[in-house]
Formats: C-alpha cells, sequence, structure tokens
C-alpha cells in the first residue's frame, strides 16, 4: 500500500510508523544527486541527514521491534585512497557526502545507545535500466538509444576522468535484505572491487551500440564539473562476502551490455 510521506515532516513518519508497525524499514530516500547537493546544501542537509535522525526518533519512541537499513553512500569516502572498506578515513566531498556522514553515525547511534537494529549499507554506485536519467551512466545509455533514433546528435558531459566501481542495482538490493536477515546489525560495504572510468563506459557503451568511436558524440559541458569531485572509488567488500555470503555477480562490461540493451529497446523497438 502506498503511503504518501516525507522526510522533513517529523508529525508525518511517526504518524506512519505507529499504524503500519512494520517488521522492516528500508530507507532510501534522499536528494541524491552530488552534483544538485552543491545548489541545495541545506535541503540535502535537511532531507538526507535530518531524515534519517526523524526516523530513527520515531522507530524510538514506538518501542516496536523494528529493524532499519540505512543507505549510506561511498561517496562518503571522497578522496580517501582506494580500495575503500569499513575502516577507510571519511573525506567527504560533497554536502550530499556529508550528510551521508551524519545519518551514517546517527544510525550507529540508535543501535548503541538504544539498542535498535539499524545498519548502514556503504554501497558503492549501483545502476540498471531503472537508473535515474541525470546520473551518468543512464545518461550515456539513453543518450547512445537517443542518438541512434536520430532525436540527438550529441552528447553533453562533465568530467570524464572520474572512476567509479559500478554494479548491478538489484543484486545490491538483496545485499540490503541479507543484512536485515542477520542474527546482529552491522555497517558493511558493497561494491564490485573493480573501477572503471566514465571514458571507459563510453568507450565500452558507443562500442556495443555499434556506434564506434564515442569521440565524435560527446561534448564536455563545463556546468556538469564538481565544485569538489571524488576522483577514484573502489570498494573492499570482503566483510560483506565473509557475513552475508555476499558478492556482486554483474561486471562491468555486462552491466552495460543490460543498460545499453534496455535503452535501445525503448527508442529502437525493432531491437
Ligand atoms: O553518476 P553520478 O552522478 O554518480 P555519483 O556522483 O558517483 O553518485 C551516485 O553514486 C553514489 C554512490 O557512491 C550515491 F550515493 C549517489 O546518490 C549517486 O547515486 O556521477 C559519477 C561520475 C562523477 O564523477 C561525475 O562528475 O560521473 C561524472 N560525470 C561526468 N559527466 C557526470 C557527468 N555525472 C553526471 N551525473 N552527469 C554528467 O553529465
Amino acid at each position: 500500500f502506498l503511503h504518501y510521506g516525507d522526510l522533513t515532516d517529523t508529525g508525518n513518519i511517526e504518524k506512519l510508523i505507529n499504524p503500519i508497525k512494520p517488521d522492516e524499514i528500508y530507507h532510501l530516500g534522499a536528494q541524491s544527486h552530488v552534483r544538485v547537493s552543491f545548489d541545495m546544501p541545506e535541503y540535502t542537509a535537511n532531507v538526507d541527514a535530518l531524515g534519517t535522525l526523524r526516523i530513527l526518533e520515531a522507530i524510538k519512541d514506538s518501542g516496536l521491534p523494528i529493524k532499519f537499513y540505512n543507505a549510506a553512500s561511498s561517496e562518503m569516502f571522497g578522496s580517501s585512497a582506494p580500495p575503500q572498506n569499513e575502516k577507510t578515513l571519511f573525506h567527504p566531498r560533497s554536502p550530499y557526502a556529508v550528510s551521508k556522514i551524519i545519518s551514517y553515525y546517527t544510525t550507529q547511534n540508535y543501535r548503541e545507545a538504544y539498542d535498535i537494529f539499524a545498519c548502514s549499507g556503504i554501497l558503492f554506485n549501483h545502476e540498471g535500466p531503472r537508473r535515474g536519467e541525470s546520473f551518468v551512466t543512464r545518461k550515456i545509455t539513453l543518450g547512445i538509444s537517443r542518438i541512434k533514433a536520430g532525436l540527438d546528435q550529441k552528447l553533453y558531459l562533465g568530467n570524464l576522468e572520474a572512476k567509479r566501481d559500478w554494479g548491478f542495482a538489484p543484486e545490491y538490493v538483496e545485499a540490503m535484505w541479507l543484512m536485515l536477515q542477520q542474527p546482529s546489525p552491522d555497517d558493511l560495504v558493497i561494491a564490485t572491487g573493480e573501477t572503471h572510468s566514465v571514458k571507459d563506459f563510453l568507450g565500452e557503451s558507443f562500442n556495443y551500440a555499434g556506434l564506434g568511436d564515442w569521440q565524435k558524440y560527446v561534448e564536455i559541458d563545463p556546468r556538469y564539473y564538481r565544485p569538489a569531485e571524488v576522483e577514484v572509488l573502489v570498494g573492499d567488500s570482503s566483510k560483506a562476502k565473509e557475513k552475508l555470503g555476499w558478492e556482486a555477480k554483474t561486471k562491468f562490461n555486462d552491466l552495460v551490455k543490460i543498460m545499453v540493451d534496455a535503452d535501445l529497446k525503448q527508442h529502437n523497438p525493432k531491437v
């Protein structure tokens, strides 16, 4: 059943939790765009940092044995050297990352102070055909399908040198669920352990779509640069492997194929 809610509205969250009496809460709500967080830092902090606090307060006050999953983020590691794991120091590079660090420590604090079964998943970038259209992987695969359909001639992007550890979202959702099925709550890194640049994604996807050299189609638009960038993310999820038996199955090349195929179907129904 779809209930309406708002992470900035404390009373509304309390009014939802008490009658629903959920066994588990997967808290994925956020202003999740890193670039946008520089334009709307206060709103981002209100939703991403205080939103988590509001849910945890409501859980505490309800007295119900609710298990809580908090979506933390690999962005929290920022400019800390890779590979990044649960012991890596946070060095945030955006208002989004700072807000996620607050949500991470709030979750840890409610676990320790009030014995709430509360975990944070530190998920590295997870992608797929349902990825929002303004995130770089989907922007590229959607751009390819629009170029192939004759709707666009160019694709405008920002920093192509950034490297990310890109995995397949459905597998990451399974990891979230597994975290709440454990005997005790813990914080875990979820990642593939591989890293690729935006340029690598362009090369692989344009080639797979049969368009050839991506450089013929891509232009740089400085509007997409960020005031501070996260250069390299590579996750070490060996703790998740040991505790959950979880490992990423879909690696970079297959992820690119899944996303290109899905978007080509959208604009080229015969493909
Ligand atoms: O796809 P992105 O916007 O993802 P980003 O910033 O890594 O954040 C995503 O993953 C995080 C997990 O680590 C989540 F917490 C967060 O909510 C979000 O889902 O950008 C990836 C890289 C960046 O370095 C960016 O500068 O791609 C670069 N990039 C280059 N051109 C671009 C573009 N990013 C976007 N969105 N749009 C561009 O045109």
